[in-house]
């Protein structure tokens, strides 16, 4: 089956909507995912960072690795670009809005954008800077649909939905899926999702966090379908006759691993891609 990209209407206005109002803000704030900050860099910055200035919000610290976000903090500092780290379910603003103080004029509050990729947090970093929880958020991407404007102290701040590269390549079609932000069953599937993200971790040297948790091995000699048949044996993921549902032991297995589930992890550092 070919992949494809799962590339709806919203994002095509959302992006339409974004370059009519880049004018009229003092800066944009692109939300990347810390477990893959290269990754999870969104479509449209190339083009809005033209009309004005971006920093980043590197989303979900508390899922990645810590070595490795200090490392991404100090190669954005190196390159010169604005950036901060977070856990937005405890979130610490107080940086980030002296920081963004700075990019407006004095006689008015800042005008932003949170821009990035669906699921990355993006409204939950508007509602912690805003202080309230005025935007939806959820733990599927595309629940934001719109392009909506939000007040918070001396801030005037934008939500948009997430959008995706409708070109992008399949590696990094397939490491948004494991992180939650496309949907697995557009590109090919769980399945294929699955055994692409057991490769990984394996060549990575990170099935580590796989075996801690659920006790289940990736010896060399086994193949990727070998794992992902144990995991679904050993997450009772059986049908009639006790045959794996190896569908359902894929769903689960990505499920746990873009919720943080089996732990913390960084999959890419600075200047590896
Ligand atoms: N653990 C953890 N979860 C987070 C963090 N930030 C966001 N999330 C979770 O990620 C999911 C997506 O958050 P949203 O704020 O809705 O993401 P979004 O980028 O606005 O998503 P779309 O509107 O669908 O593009 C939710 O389930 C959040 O609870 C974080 O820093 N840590
Ligand atoms: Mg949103």
């Amino acid at each position: 089956m070919g992949r494809t990209v799962w590339y709806p209407g919203h994002m095509a206005k959302g992006k339409r909507k974004l370059s009519e109002l880049a004018g009229k803000l003092d800066i944009i704030i692109e939300v990347r995912d810390a477990r893959a900050p290269a990754q999870t860099s969104s479509p449209l910055v190339g083009e809005l960072s033209s009309v004005c200035p971006v920093a980043v919000a590197l989303s979900k610290r508390d899922l990645a690795d810590e070595k490795a976000t200090a490392k991404w903090l100090a190669h954005f500092a190196a390159s010169g670009v604005k950036a901060w780290a977070l856990d937005l379910l405890k979130p610490r603003m107080d940086q980030v809005r002296r920081d963004l103080a700075v990019f407006g004029p004095a006689h008015r509050e800042v005008r932003l954008a949170v821009v990035g990729i669906p699921n990355v947090g993006k409204s939950m970093f508007l509602n912690a800077l805003v202080g309230k929880s005025s935007a939806q958020v959820g733990g599927i991407p595309g629940i934001t649909r719109g392009v909506s404007w939000y007040r918070g102290k001396g801030i005037l701040a934008v939500d948009s939905p997430g959008i995706l590269d409708p070109k992008a390549d399949d590696a990094v079609q397939r490491c948004l899926a494991w992180l939650g932000s496309s949907k697995a069953e557009v590109i090919g599937g769980y399945e294929n999702v699955a055994l692409d993200l057991i490769a990984v971790l394996r060549r990575k040297s990170l099935w580590g966090m796989v075996e801690a948790k659920w006790s289940v091995g990736a010896p060399a000699e086994t193949s990727d379908e070998d794992v992902l048949e144990a995991l679904g044996r050993r997450l009772g993921c059986l049908v009639s006759g006790g045959a794996v549902d190896l569908s359902n032991a894929a769903r689960r297995f990505v499920e746990a691993f873009s919720t943080g589930r089996l732990g913390r992890v960084t999959l890419e550092f600075p200047g590896e891609i």
